[in-house]
């Protein structure tokens, strides 16, 4: 996997008619040479939800729905990108362009890209072209299917192929995993890797730190269906605050856990994730590791004085170097305290499933698959407290519905929901959610021409890649 090289060009016959949105394009800017159609998929994750900052594994899958850019190159600098979903224009330089629009504008997620490549130093600033271009995406978007990671991905490569630059595609996934958190979530980077690097059928297994990337076989005569509780899992100013403060309390997990292993062991290591507690490094197993945690989180939630009276450090070093976001401010502390606990135990419990889920899958074992998607979504709920009484009926009618697992899928707080279902089933499945989720519970009619935005089965796909039509 290692030599994979971004973007991945792939050359379009001639006489093949082209993609839509390329023909709208050649109409829009008078151009019938040289075009380029940018393609990044969303993603449905099965189990490792908030494991990825934490540097423990993830099980995605890269979906059949999309971002699309179609674009050319432009003379000079300049970025300009139309949304063909009535989200309108978007235009700047890039020398110019690293200050953000708004929050939660969708050009921030174009410019993030930009500024990845620029200050890594991939692309010199001084010499960059820009790309000018029209966009349209089959992602229903703040439903946890990572439309947004896919709009940086597609808007990356789209950067990379005007300047005629090709690169590893880990080192990729990593560089639009850090800019995306210019658009303000402190994110992981699950969705970036397995938008660039997905597979037609498999799901991946994602190690982090560094990037790691393993190929795992779907169940046959299984599938995996999507279905949107409809609560808009956008990423306004609370929803950013609340993944946030996940990504502080776990950071605080670590810190009291290592001065923990100091203090009872003497081992002092280098760690500032949960997931650098493994085994080998500490010595101890996880029981004894949670043992430990047990008794230095005792009281949690905890205020942030308490936490550095335990760990030995001042308040404000603590909230300086703990508590600090990638826009340059500190995440405020909640009034309760930081629920270190609980997101420890999350964390370190659903980093065993999702390994457990990668030997289920291999074996072949669909009910063990299932049992550990459900356990998921409960620790989802009772520890890292993102679900909600939406997602709660909609899994609870999914699983009398006649899935084998349900669970809520990516960042939560809304959104959708994943379901493993027996392909015979689909149908019959897909018809009692509709009348007992959407019907009886939410009071909606859903429109025939909007059903397969909301309730669908997905295939697993390739990843990223971009077509050029000369
Ligand atoms: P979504 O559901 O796309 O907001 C977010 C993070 C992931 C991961 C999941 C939770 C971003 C771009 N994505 O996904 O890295 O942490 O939540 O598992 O921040």
């Amino acid at each position: 996997m290692n030599n994979m090289i971004a973007p991945l060009i792939i050359d379009v016959d001639p006489h093949a008619e082209p993609d839509g949105l390329v023909r709208l394009l050649r109409r829009r800017y008078d151009n019938d040479s040289n075009a380029f159609l940018a393609v990044a998929p969303g993603r449905v994750n099965i189990i490792g939800e908030h494991t990825d900052y934490n540097g423990f594994p993830v099980l995605p899958f890269a979906i059949d729905r999309e971002i699309k850019i179609a674009f050319v190159p432009s003379d000079d600098d300049t970025v300009e990108l139309t949304s063909m979903d009535d989200y309108g224009l978007r235009m700047f330089q890039v020398r110019e362009g690293r200050s953000p629009y708004a929050q939660g504008d969708w050009g921030n997620y174009v410019k993030a890209a930009v500024r990845g490549f620029l200050e890594k130093g991939i692309i010199d600033a001084r010499r960059a072209r820009g790309f000018r271009g029209i966009c349209a995406g089959s992602i229903p978007v703040s439903a946890g299917l990572s439309s947004s990671s896919a709009l940086v991905v597609a808007a990356g490569l789209a950067f990379l192929a005007a300047n005629g630059v090709e690169m590893d595609s880990l080192d990729c996934a990593g560089i639009l995993a850090r800019s995306e958190r210019f658009a303000g979530i402190e994110g992981g980077g699950m969705d970036q890797a397995v938008s660039l690097m997905g597979k037609q059928d498999m799901a991946l297994k994602i190690d982090f730190f560094p990037l790691r990337i393993q190929h795992v076989p779907l169940l046959e005569k299984h599938v995996f269906v999507v279905c949107n509780s409809l609560v808009r899992a956008s990423k306004t100013a609370s929803a950013r605050m609340s993944y946030n403060r996940r990504v502080v309390e776990c950071r605080l997990a670590a810190l009291l856990l290592r001065a923990a292993l100091v203090g009872r062991t003497g081992v002092r290591i280098d760690a500032s994730r949960l997931g650098d507690f493994n085994p080998e490094k500490t010595g101890l197993s996880w029981e004894d590791l949670e043992r430990m945690a047990d008794e230095v989180m005792y009281g949690s939630p905890l205020p942030v004085s308490v936490i550095a009276n335990r760990v030995g450090i001042s308040v404000e070093d603590i909230v300086e170097e703990y508590c600090a976001l990638s826009d340059g401010t500190a995440f405020v502390q909640p009034g309760e305290g930081y629920e270190v606990w609980k997101r420890f135990v999350h964390v370190v419990t659903e980093a065993r499933r999702v390994e457990e889920t990668v030997n289920a899958l291999t074996r072949g074992d669909v009910t063990a698959v299932g049992a550990l998607m459900n356990l998921s979504h409960e620790s989802c709920r009772d520890n890292y407290g993102i679900s909600c009484d939406e997602l709660e009926a909609l899994t609870g009618i999914a699983l009398e519905s006649g899935a084998i697992g349900s669970r809520l899928t990516g960042a939560g707080f809304g959104g959708c929901t994943v379901n493993l279902v027996e392909s015979s089933i689909l149908s019959s499945f897909i018809g009692d959610v509709k009348t007992k989720y959407y019907e009886d519970y939410l009071g909606v009619i859903l429109d025939p021409e909007r059903r397969d935005d909301v309730l669908f089965p997905c295939r697993a796909s390739d990843g990223a890649r971009i077509y050029r039509y000369r």
